[in-house]
């Protein structure tokens, strides 16, 4: 299926911004202050939690209005309005995009082939919240009589990045007398380190895969069971005390030996990387409990309504995909940095890594054709303060453009003397560098040594974005949560992609599947791949006979 669309770089509102750099690609934010002094005030929006200030950027009102023209050009208000309504816009899978579903209060109807799944959605709310209540009171008892005291959750990807940040960012709010782990990676480190200390008698596993065919988790799932079954005699009627699965692959679930009903539901119209407020975040619901999960849930709903109904102007998901459409397309640049100053959120970066990179890193547009444009930004990023004291040189001296998001709060949930204000102040710090920079003169005013002048100057103007809240709560998380995901699928839009598959990890796992028979067989195999990938493969075999 293709859809006609103007291709991105003819539309007229493409050209007008290719020409309004020329003019205005140069200026410096320096000026864009001194001749608009009201800018720091004007140039923000506030929604629900967050307020969102993106004065600090290389843009005129004049930018914004070709940047809001070109969201209009590309059917960006359509595109939204269909994703809503359920159509099946990822087109290659043939499926409708709805997380915004999953965070859909219970009186909303949205109909996917004429069926309304919102009950669907409220029925597995309600099982996860009733076995939460069980892990967490302790009514849940292992196969040998012991509560639960240690959670485990088998994923990757999608089934576990969500549910790392989820469980770091709001360990505030967690059930301190429970231990979680989380098991991603298909290296057996990842699993001994994991469940090292841990007793089996009191483990939980939660086995989290949609399709519950993939290598790492499927592996890590098998032992997992044999090291439960180790433990217990090979009693096989533990594995339904100790097991549940997050799936939407009911038959494998009880290939694997799990009890359907202990399997939480969800389906093929959310994407791995779009899961986390599914069932996939059932370890953040055991984790805070099931009321700030709902909170969570209504922060991403809130965001969610606001990307839905407010005008470009006021839309913060929009205005930040514009802003990051800007850069990448007109000014060259090709990361965004995200900053948070909450240590809390210190996997956020590597959550929106996937979010972000595995959505928009294509170069195909829905049409079938080559993109003749950047698309997806690499995103990186660590809390503040750590990061200053590593990378930043290269944002504030390097010869590339990386526009930043700072994210910072209020409160500080741990308040402890005068910590806050000193991390708070260096966010503000950062930006206000970044933007105005240290000239020359104020470099020699100094009493600088002529030649460490050069070395000393911060030409500044490097944009940032700056997003405040009072304090980092559920819902608040639901909301920045959200606010990305949204951003994501606008850049994606005005890039005519399709940020919701992603056939790009396909070849490596094919590939991995031949391989590994290659490494475990007795006798070496003809091996019929290139010279250096036959070469590596007899290298490793070879080390592993040593
Ligand atoms: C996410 C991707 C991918 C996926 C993992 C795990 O959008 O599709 O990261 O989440 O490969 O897949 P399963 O949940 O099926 O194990």
């Amino acid at each position: 299926m293709t859809t006609t669309k103007t291709p991105l770089t003819q539309m007229k509102s493409w050209k007008s911004l290719a020409d309004h750099y020329t003019t205005i690609g140069d200026v410096h934010m320096r000026t864009l202050f001194a001749d608009d002094p009201g800018r720091g005030e004007r140039l923000t929006a506030e929604e629900a939690d967050l307020f969102f200030d993106y004065s600090k950027n290389r843009v005129s009102d004049e930018t914004l209005k070709l940047l809001f023209d070109l969201a209009d050009e590309s059917g960006l208000r359509e595109r939204i309005d269909a994703m809503f309504s359920g159509e099946k816009i990822n087109i290659t899978e043939d499926r409708a995009v709805l997380h915004i579903a999953l965070r859909a209060p219970r009186d909303a109807k949205i109909e996917v082939d004429g069926e309304n799944i919102i009950p669907g959605v409220h029925e597995v709310l309600n099982r996860m919240s009733a076995f939460s209540k069980r892990i967490r009171s302790g009514e849940w008892k292992g196969y040998t009589g012991k509560p639960i005291k240690n959670i485990v959750n088998i994923g990757i990807g999608g089934s576990d990045l969500g549910p790392v940040m989820a469980y770091e960012a709001l360990k505030h709010f967690s059930e301190r007398t429970l231990t979680f782990r989380f098991i991603s990676n298909v290296d057996g480190t990842d699993f001994a380190e994991a469940v090292h200390d841990l007793d089996p008698t009191e483990t939980l596993f939660i086995v989290a895969s949609k399709t519950f065919t993939t290598l790492e988790t499927m592996t890590n799932a098998n032992t997992a069971r044999n090291w439960l079954l180790g433990a217990l005699d090979n009693a096989e009627d533990s594995i339904a005390k100790h097991f549940v699965a997050v799936s939407t692959n009911a038959e494998k679930v009880s290939e694997f030996g799990i009890d359907t009903a202990n399997m939480f539901g969800f389906w093929d119209w959310v994407g791995g990387r779009y899961s986390m407020d599914s069932a996939i975040g059932l370890s953040t619901m055991l984790a805070i409990g099931p009321e700030n999960f709902l909170e969570m849930l209504d922060g991403f709903h809130r965001m969610d309504e606001h990307f839905r109904t407010a005008p470009w102007d006021k839309n913060l998901p929009v205005l930040m995909a514009l802003l990051s459409v800007w850069y990448g397309n007109f000014f060259g640049a090709e990361t965004v940095a995200v900053l948070p100053y909450e240590q809390y959120l210190k996997r956020f970066p590597a959550y929106l890594q996937q979010l972000t990179m595995e959505s928009n890193g294509k170069y195909i547009t829905l049409n079938g054709s080559p993109v003749d444009y950047s698309t997806g930004a690499i995103y990186f990023g660590e809390p503040g303060t750590n990061g200053q004291h590593s990378f930043y040189q290269l944002i504030h001296q390097g010869t590339r453009l990386i526009p930043c998001d700072f994210i910072a709060f209020g409160k500080s949930l741990n308040p402890l003397g005068s910590h806050q204000d000193m991390l708070v102040a260096n966010v503000f710090a950062q930006s206000e560098a970044l933007a105005f920079g240290k000239t020359e003169d104020q470099v020699k005013a100094e009493g600088t040594p002529d030649w460490l002048v050069p070395h000393r100057v911060f030409e500044g103007n490097r944009p940032s974005n700056t997003i405040l809240a009072d304090e980092l709560s559920p819902s608040v998380l639901g909301q920045l949560i959200a606010l990305y995901e949204h951003c994501v699928f606008a850049q994606g839009t005005i890039w005519q992609i399709n940020s919701f598959d992603q056939w790009g990890v396909e070849l490596g796992k094919q590939l991995a599947k031949q391989i590994i028979p290659e490494l475990e067989s007795d006798d070496l195999p003809e091996l019929k791949h290139d010279s250096s990938t036959n070469n590596l493969i007899r290298r490793y075999r070879a080390a592993k006979e040593k």
